[in-house]
C-alpha cells in the first residue's frame, strides 16, 4: 500500500472529557473530524508507541462504529503501526480492552501497546445519537491529563494527517489479514472479543462457587445489558460458564442504536429489569428474581438490585471491599488500600478504617485510578456513577462487580445451597449499615441545560463558599433542622504517584454532621450542560438506618437548592435524572 499526507484544518472542540471525546454522530461524520483527532493522538504519543506498535481498535458496537474502524487501520498503517487488533465484529467491552492491552499476546507472540475505544458508553446511540473515541495506555487505563490535553493542543494546529490506500478489512471473520507497505507488513488480527476476558475472570473468581449458587433451587438470577456489548460477554459467562438459564438474560444482543434506548443502568433507564425486580410501578403476580443487574453501553458501569431492593453504587463499593478478602480468590491475600472519586459517598472511608486499609479520594474519572493501582496502593475502587471495580485491569467493570456480588452471596450462602432461607442482597446491605452506619445518598442530573446558565451557577456556588457565614445565613433561613456548614472549597488534586495538580473538580459543601453537598459540571456530555448535585447525609445510629432515602434527605435536598438558586439559574424546577 501507499501512504499519502491528507490536508486538513482544525475543529474546535476536540478537547476529550471525563472520558474521551464525545459527539453527535452527525459531528463526527463531518469529513476529517474523527481523522484529526486520531492523528493528535498519535502525534501526541512517543514515536515507539506508534511506529512499530501494536494497537487495539474496537468498541460498544454503537453506529458509526464500523466506518471508524476502517478509518482508523488505515491512519494506523499511514503512521507505521505495525498490527492492529481488532475484536470480531468490532466489539470489545471497555474493561475487556483494558484486559487484552494487560494480558493478550497475539498469534505472532506481539503485546498491544494501547487502544483507540470506541464508545460513548452510556449515552444513547444511532444516527442521530452519540459517538466517541479514547484512547488507553500500555496499563490498559485511559490516557492521563498530561495527554488529553496535548491531544487537545494538537487538535486546535492540525495541518494534516496520515492514511494508507488500503482497502477495507473484513472484521466479521477471525484471522490475520497482512498488507505490505513502504516501511514494511502491516496486520490486521481479527480475534474472539470474550475469551481473554472470560480467562481473565476465571483466575480472579471462583466460578464452582458461583455456579453452585446460580444452581441453586432458591437463588434466581437476571441480568440486562441494555442492548450494549455486555451481552456478548453474559452469554459466554453467566450461561455458558456458570450455568444460568437463558432466559436471565435481557437485552444481551448487542445493537447499534441499542434498541432506541438509553444505554445506562439506573433506576431511570433500565426500566424492564427494574420492573422484574419488583422495584417501581410493577403490579406483576411473578415473584421478582433474587438478584438482578444491568450495564451500560460499554459494559463498564453496573446496577446492582435485589428482590424489591436497589444498592446505591457507593454502598455496592463499600461492601465489596469489605467482604472482598473472604469471597474472592483473587485478594485472599488482603487488600493493598482502596480508593473514591470525590463525589461518591464517604461510606468506603468508614471500611478502610475499620479494616485499617489505605485510602484515597480522587476526581471523578477511573483515569486517576491507575496511578495508584500501578504503585501497589489500591486494589479496589468505585465511582458512585455506577462504577465499580479493581487493580486486575485498569477500566471500571461492569461483569466484574456481578461477579464480586455473586460470589459474596455464594459465600454467605455456603450452607444455605440445599433450600431454605437465603441471606438475600438485601440482607448483605443492612448488615453493612448496621456495622458501619449508612449514608444516605441520593444525586440529582440537571441534563442539557443551558452552557452559560449552569457556568454561571457554578461561578456563583464558587464565590458564595468565601463566606461560611453568609453560607451558613442562608442554610439556617431554609431549613433549621441541618447542621452548619463547616467547610467548603473547589476540590483540587495532586496525584500522590506524579505530583501532577487537577483543579476544579467540583464544588464542596461539608456539615458538622459529616453530611455533604457537591456540584459538578458533566464532562462526558454531547450537547449543553449537564449540572449534577450530589447529596450525602451519614446516619450512625443503627435503629435510623433504615429510612426511605428520599425523606432522609428531603431537608439536605432543599438546602441544596436553595443554596444554588438551581430554579433561578436552570428555570428548572426538578431534576431530569435522580439515581
Ligand atoms: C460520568 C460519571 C463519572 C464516570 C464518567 C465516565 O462523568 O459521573 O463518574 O467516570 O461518566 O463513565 P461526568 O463527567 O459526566 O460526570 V462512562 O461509563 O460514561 O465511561
Ligand atoms: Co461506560
Amino acid at each position: 500500500f501507499n501512504v499519502s499526507r491528507v490536508e486538513t484544518t482544525p475543529f474546535d472542540g476536540q478537547k476529550p472529557g471525563t472520558s474521551g471525546l464525545r459527539k453527535k454522530v452527525k459531528v463526527f461524520k463531518q469529513p476529517n473530524y474523527l481523522e484529526n483527532f486520531v492523528q493528535s493522538t498519535f502525534n501526541a504519543l512517543t514515536p515507539q508507541k506508534v511506529r512499530g506498535a501494536t494497537l487495539v481498535v474496537s468498541g460498544d458496537g454503537r453506529y458509526f462504529s464500523k466506518d471508524a474502524i476502517q478509518i482508523i487501520m488505515k491512519m494506523a498503517a499511514g503512521n507505521g503501526v505495525r498490527r492492529v487488533w481488532v475484536g470480531q465484529n468490532g466489539l470489545l467491552s471497555t474493561p475487556a480492552v483494558s484486559a487484552v492491552i494487560r494480558e493478550r499476546v497475539g498469534v505472532d507472540g506481539s503485546r498491544a501497546t494501547g487502544a483507540f475505544i470506541l464508545t460513548a458508553s452510556h449515552n444513547p446511540g444511532g444516527p442521530n445519537e452519540d459517538f466517541g473515541i479514547k484512547y488507553n495506555m500500555e496499563n490498559g487505563g485511559p490516557a492521563p491529563e498530561g495527554i488529553t490535553d496535548e491531544i487537545y493542543e494538537n487538535t486546535k494546529a492540525i495541518k494534516e494527517y496520515l492514511t494508507a490506500d488500503l482497502p477495507d478489512v473484513d472484521i466479521t471473520a477471525i484471522g490475520v489479514t497482512s498488507f505490505g507497505g513502504p516501511d514494511g507488513q502491516f496486520d490486521v488480527e481479527v480475534f474472539d472479543s470474550a475469551s481473554d476476558y472470560v480467562k481473565l475472570m476465571k483466575s480472579i473468581f471462583d466460578f464452582e462457587s458461583i455456579q453452585k449458587l446460580l444452581s441453586s433451587p432458591n437463588f434466581t438470577f437476571c441480568y440486562d445489558a441494555l442492548h450494549g456489548v455486555a451481552g456478548a460477554y453474559a452469554k459466554r459467562i453467566f450461561v455458558e460458564e456458570l450455568g444460568a438459564q437463558e432466559s436471565s438474560l435481557m437485552n444481551c444482543v448487542p445493537k447499534e442504536d441499542f434498541g432506541g434506548g438509553h444505554p445506562d443502568p439506573n433506576l431511570t433507564y433500565a426500566k424492564e429489569l427494574v420492573a422484574r425486580m419488583g422495584l417501581g410501578k410493577s403490579n406483576s403476580e411473578v415473584e421478582p428474581p433474587e438478584f438482578g443487574a444491568a450495564a451500560d453501553g460499554d459494559a463498564d458501569r453496573n446496577m446492582i438490585l435485589g428482590k424489591r431492593f436497589f444498592v446505591t453504587p457507593s454502598d455496592s463499593v463499600s461492601i465489596i471491599a469489605a467482604n472482598a478478602v473472604e469471597a474472592i480468590p483473587y485478594f485472599s491475600a488482603g487488600l493493598k488500600g482502596v480508593a473514591r472519586s470525590m463525589p461518591t459517598s464517604s461510606g468506603l472511608d468508614i471500611v478502610a478504617k475499620n479494616l485499617n486499609l489505605k485510602f484515597f479520594e480522587v476526581p471523578t474519572g477511573w483515569k486517576f485510578f491507575g496511578n495508584l493501582m500501578d504503585a501497589g496502593l489500591c486494589s479496589i475502587c468505585g465511582e458512585e456513577s455506577f462504577g465499580t471495580g479493581s487493580d486486575h485491569i485498569r477500566e471500571k467493570d461492569g461483569i466484574w462487580a456481578v461477579l464480586a456480588w455473586l460470589s459474596i452471596l455464594a459465600f454467605k450462602n455456603k450452607e444455605n445451597l440445599g433450600g431454605g432461607e437465603l441471606v438475600t442482597v438485601e440482607d448483605i446491605v443492612r448488615n453493612h449499615w448496621a456495622t458501619y452506619g449508612r449514608h444516605y445518598y441520593t444525586r440529582y442530573d440537571y441534563e442539557n441545560v443551558d452552557a452559560g446558565a449552569a457556568k454561571e451557577l457554578m461561578a456563583y456556588l464558587v464565590k458564595l463558599q468565601s463566606s461560611l457565614a453568609e453560607v451558613n445565613e442562608i442554610v439556617g433561613g431554609i431549613r433549621s433542622d441541618v447542621s452548619k456548614v463547616v467547610h467548603a472549597d473547589e476540590f483540587e488534586y495532586k496525584d500522590p504517584i506524579d505530583g501532577s495538580i487537577s483543579k476544579h473538580q467540583g464544588i464542596r459543601y461539608l456539615f458538622e454532621d459529616g453530611s455533604r453537598l457537591v456540584f459538578r459540571l458533566s464532562g462526558t456530555g454531547s450537547e449543553g450542560a449537564t449540572i449534577r448535585l450530589y447529596i450525602e447525609q451519614y446516619e450512625k445510629d443503627p435503629s435510623k438506618t433504615g429510612r426511605d432515602s428520599q425523606d432522609a434527605l428531603a431537608p439536605l435536598v432543599a438546602v441544596a437548592l436553595g443554596l444554588s438558586k438551581m430554579q433561578e439559574f436552570t428555570g428548572r424546577s426538578a431534576p431530569t435524572v435522580i439515581t
